[in-house]
Formats: C-alpha cells, structure tokens, sequence
C-alpha cells in the first residue's frame, strides 16, 4: 500500500516491519563502528537526536556549519559500508514509490530518546536534488510535519510508526519538514527509542 501524502512523497505503511529485527542489526553495527553522538549547531546549540552515519560520507554539524564528511571526525576513520540489507531495501522501497534505480550511498541513522525532537527544515546539504530521500522509522512512534517549499507554509502532519517507509522525492524533495517531541514509551525491540533511516545521494 503507499498513500502519496504530498506531491512526490509516497508512505509505505509498514513496509519494512519485517526487516526490523536485521535493520536494527545493522544500526548496532554501524554503531560499533561509528557511534551515536550528538552534535552542535553553527550556532552553539546541540541537536537532540543522536546520529550516525554509514555509507561513503556521514552528515555532520559543528561550529562551521552543516556539512558531508568523508571521514567521521569521532573516530578520524572512513564511516562504516552501508551495510548490503539497508542498500537494497532502500532501493525496492524507492523502486514501490515509483523511483526506480535508486542506489543510496550515505545512511544517516536519527535516534530519539523521549523528549527529542527536529526543528523544521530543508534538507539540502546533497548536491543532486535529483535523487528522492527514502526513510525509515522504527521504534516509538512519532508526529512527522511536513510543509511547503518556505518556512512559515502551513504545516500537515502524519503519524510514523515502527515500521513504515517514506520516500520524498519530486517537489517535496526540498519541503519543510520536521519531527515533534517524541514521548516516552517502551517498544519491545527498540526499548525507549525511535531510529530514524535516511538513504541519500549526494
Ligand atoms: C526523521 N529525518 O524522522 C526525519 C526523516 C533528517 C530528517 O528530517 O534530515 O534527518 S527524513 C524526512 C524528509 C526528508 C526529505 C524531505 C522531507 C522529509 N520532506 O519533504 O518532508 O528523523
Ligand atoms: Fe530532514
């Protein structure tokens, strides 16, 4: 099934539900490799999810700014491969919302305790806006807002649950968007988190 909730961006309820136990396999490797850790804004302030990265870059953000980086600056060491199961479900994902082809080569992995959140925003680090975003979310369910191509368009919102998939591709490739505090909860294969998968092409 796949709903598209705006132009270009297509929710595949539960369509990666029974991958979760072998997704989450690989976020714990990633981050043996690579681990979570929270970053800083340009601005001084700290982003409340705790990310990672896999792939052939990692997104980062520090005093200089937002940016993709070859090397993880924890470790001073190439991020860990993306590993085989995430690249090919990302693309038959891609492939169901009608983005055939698509071979990611950067994971970002979001983690959410309770009380986490994202503020509205683009994501346009990635040189090729060509390419959709495929994402995935496991765990505690979250509030996902989505909105226009500036800041202050009205705002729409849908629920995201354990196991569900979006693809954000065409015109909403570049739309506002952002995640409400995520409350406290327990879910027996992610405890008090919600993980967030995003495959890219830079
Ligand atoms: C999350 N992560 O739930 C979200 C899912 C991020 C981020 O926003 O940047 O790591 S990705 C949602 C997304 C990507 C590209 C476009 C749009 C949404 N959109 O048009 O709404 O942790
Ligand atoms: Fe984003």
């Amino acid at each position: 099934r796949r709903v598209e909730l705006a132009d270009g961006a297509w929710f595949l309820p539960g369509a990666i539900a029974e991958s979760a136990p072998d997704l989450l396999a690989a976020i714990n490797f990633v981050a043996s490799v690579s681990p979570f850790r929270t970053l800083t804004t340009r601005r001084g302030g700290r982003l409340s999810a705790a990310m990672t990265s896999c792939g052939t870059h990692g997104w980062h953000s520090d005093r200089s700014g937002y940016r993709y980086l070859e090397d993880d600056p924890l470790t001073h060491r190439a991020w860990p491969d993306m590993p085989t199961l995430l690249r090919d479900l990302a693309g038959r994902v891609a492939g169901e919302a009608g983005y055939p082809g698509f071979v990611p080569q950067i994971g970002l992995i979001n983690r959410y305790a309770p009380g986490a959140r994202m503020g509205l925003h683009q994501d346009r680090d990635e040189p090729d806006l060509s390419a959709p975003v495929v994402s995935f979310s496991l765990g505690l369910t979250a509030r996902f807002l989505f909105g226009g191509l500036e800041r202050d368009a009205p705002t729409t919102s849908v629920v995201l649950e354990h196991g569900d998939a979006v693809v954000w591709g065409g015109a909403s490739r570049l739309a506002f968007h952002g995640v409400s505090t995520v409350r406290p909860g327990h879910h027996p294969l992610t405890g008090a988190f919600r993980y967030n998968l995003t495959f890219r092409i830079i």
